[in-house]
């Protein structure tokens, strides 16, 4: 047997500050145009996908931050994509800045969408492990303010019957811990997507570009295989106003194999025919939960967020 997801995986080069939404839209559809001659059923966009990377700037006029988020989804600048996803019949996967009153309270969130190949959105996350700090820090080339623009999500990692199969999602930073893939994988995940915006260098100690694309590769090929699932990862890539975001966008089989990787830094469209019955030999064998998890011996995992040692 065989269930095929055939996969675009769209990298996208840099947004300037000053880019319209319009513009990222547009060159987002010129991506599904390609990926309708490639015959995608989904294709997966990067992180805050409509805007340049804006948590690197410290910004604290109301209105001058709430111009980067969303207040609706679709709204009239995204709805091409839904339209086009509905003409090509084909799905995809959009992180964007999303703004809601809930309770009374304006929150923003790091959130990402998933849209079925009808143009309806099927299923919504927002980011869970938000990245770097919430006040300015002078010391910093650059900024990196995401604990400052975003609440913590609150969906959890969900997944999805849609497309065929047992989709999930998550965003950025997420694809570096274990237990987002995990959470999923407890839910039969056999895709998860995800996108990210992952500066070149580290804004505060030197670090290797190479050791940094090396790590991000690693997270995202050890959550496909511990989980038997697919790993769509994509990147925003290349120089945002002399800002620098690495690109490496890529495709993991459930082996933990990279099947398909983007060679550059600009848009850029990847594909790969994922047979979600692939999952099944890691499923049914090395990580059948079932059989072998033993979750009376993971409890620190849930009780406690911070390690601590014994004493001396
Ligand atoms: N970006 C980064 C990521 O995890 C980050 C966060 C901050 C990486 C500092 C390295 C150093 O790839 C997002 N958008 O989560």
């Amino acid at each position: 047997m065989s269930r095929m997801i055939t996969v675009g995986a769209a990298q996208l080069g840099p947004i300037q500050k000053a880019e319209s939404r319009t513009s990222a839209v547009n060159r987002m559809i010129q991506l599904m145009e390609q990926a309708r001659r490639k015959q995608c059923d989904l294709i997966v966009f990067p992180e805050l996908a409509l805007t340049t990377f804006f948590p690197r700037y410290l910004m604290k006029d109301r209105d001058e931050i709430e111009q980067w988020f969303e207040r609706s989804m679709p709204n009239e600048v995204t709805q091409p994509l839904f339209d086009a996803a509905r003409e090509f019949g084909m799905g995809f996967h959009l992180g964007y800045a999303e703004l809601v009153e809930e309770q009374g309270e304006t929150r923003r969130y790091n959130t990402a969408i998933l849209v079925d190949k009808s143009g309806t959105i099927v299923g919504k996350y927002r980011k869970v492990h938000l990245p770097g700090h919430a006040e300015y820090e002078d010391e910093r080339r650059f900024q990196h303010l995401e604990k400052y623009y975003f609440d913590v999500g609150n969906t959890g990692f969900n997944v999805w019957r849609t497309m065929g199969g047992v989709l999930g999602m998550c965003i950025c930073n997420d694809r570096r811990w274990p237990e987002t893939y995990r959470v999923m994988g407890l839910q039969g995940v056999e895709m998860v997507v995800l996108g990210y915006n992952t500066p070149s260098t580290n804004g505060k100690v030197e670090q290797d570009p190479h050791l940094r694309m090396f790590q991000s590769r690693l997270c995202m090929q050890s959550g496909a295989y511990q989980n038997s699932t697919w790993v769509v990862g994509v990147a925003k890539a290349g120089t945002e106003d002399g800002h620098q975001l690495f690109g490496g966008t890529c495709i993991v089989a459930p082996t933990g194999e990279i099947v398909a990787q983007a060679q550059g830094l600009g848009d850029e469209l990847i594909v790969a025919d994922c047979d979600l019955d692939l999952c099944l030999e890691g499923k049914e064998n090395m990580f059948n939960f079932t059989a072998h998890r033993r979750p009376e011996y993971y409890q620190l995992i849930t009780e406690q967020a911070g390690a601590v040692p014994p004493e001396e």
